[in-house]
Parts: structure tokens; C-alpha cells; sequence
């Protein structure tokens, strides 16, 4: 005697799964970029001031709360950061991690002097990261392209 039960009941199991995704991708809103389509948003923004002027990348502070570690790349698009802006809770630590777009780029912090200082570096996959344990905002930029608009933020909760 043969058992076919499991082999059929297991292509029915299938057929709904790929279904149930289909209506998920049809409801994604359209902008085609995968990177940003699964990100939350803070509700209210910090007092960035005009920090982001210019910052062709920023669309809002990436809410990423409630996590051990996360990573920004240096280099998207060349000249950015990105996630540009993103929040965290204290305790987390933010690595940076070079894409080896755009030539050579840092992550130097602007006002708390010396917090964020990282090496100069043209290499893809070079990491840097730093554990924020007090809450404040905390803005930092790329030395030679910050006029370019390569500047970034992390807020702490
Ligand atoms: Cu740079």
C-alpha cells in the first residue's frame, strides 16, 4: 500500500502561501525601492534644524527602537548615508559599514567633539560602530563630502 495523503495535503499547504503573498506584494504602495518599502517612521521628527538641508536622502528618521545593533551603510548613492536618519534606544550600537562608493568618507560626529571619530577609509565592508548609551541627538557627517550633503544623525531615546 502507498501513503499519498502527505504529498497532496503538502501542495495545498503551498498554493496558499503563495497566494496570501501575492495580496501582501499588491498592497506595497509602488515605489520599488526595497530598501526603504519595510521602514517605520518616528511620527514627530527631532529638531534637526537645518542639518538635512540639501540632504538629498532624507525622508524622515528610520524608527529603530527597541534593537541591540544596527548598520548604516557609508556610501549609498556615493555620497550618503543611509539610513540618513535613524533612532535607537540606549545601549544599541550603530555600525557603520563602507559600501567602497565614492571614494574615501568618514563618520566624524559635529558638536559632541570626539564621540564618533572613525578613520578615513576607500574600502568596501571597513566597519566602525559605536554603542550609545545616553539619549541625546547626536549629528555627524562625512569630512570630505559634507557639503555634498553626507550627513546623518542618530537619535537616542
Ligand atoms: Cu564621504
Amino acid at each position: 500500500m502507498r501513503e499519498t495523503t502527505y504529498s497532496r495535503r503538502a501542495v495545498v499547504g503551498t498554493t496558499g502561501i503563495a497566494a496570501v503573498t501575492l495580496l501582501a506584494g499588491c498592497s506595497g504602495g509602488g515605489s520599488g525601492d526595497d530598501r526603504t518599502a519595510d521602514r517605520e517612521y518616528l511620527d514627530e521628527e527631532p529638531a534637526y534644524d537645518n542639518w538635512f538641508e540639501g540632504v538629498d536622502n532624507y525622508n524622515g528618521t528610520v524608527d529603530w527602537t527597541g534593537q541591540e545593533a544596527v548598520t548604516v551603510e557609508v556610501g549609498y548613492n556615493q555620497y550618503e548615508f543611509d539610513p540618513t536618519a535613524i533612532a535607537v534606544s540606549p545601549g544599541t550600537t550603530v555600525t557603520w559599514e563602507w559600501t567602497g562608493m565614492g571614494g574615501g568618507h568618514d563618520v566624524v560626529s559635529e558638536g559632541e567633539a570626539g564621540l564618533l571619530e572613525s578613520d578615513l577609509v576607500n574600502s568596501e565592508g571597513h566597519t566602525y560602530s559605536h554603542t550609545f548609551e545616553t539619549s541625546g541627538l547626536y549629528r555627524y557627517r562625512c569630512t570630505p563630502h559634507e557639503s555634498l550633503g553626507m550627513r546623518g544623525t542618530v537619535y537616542v531615546e
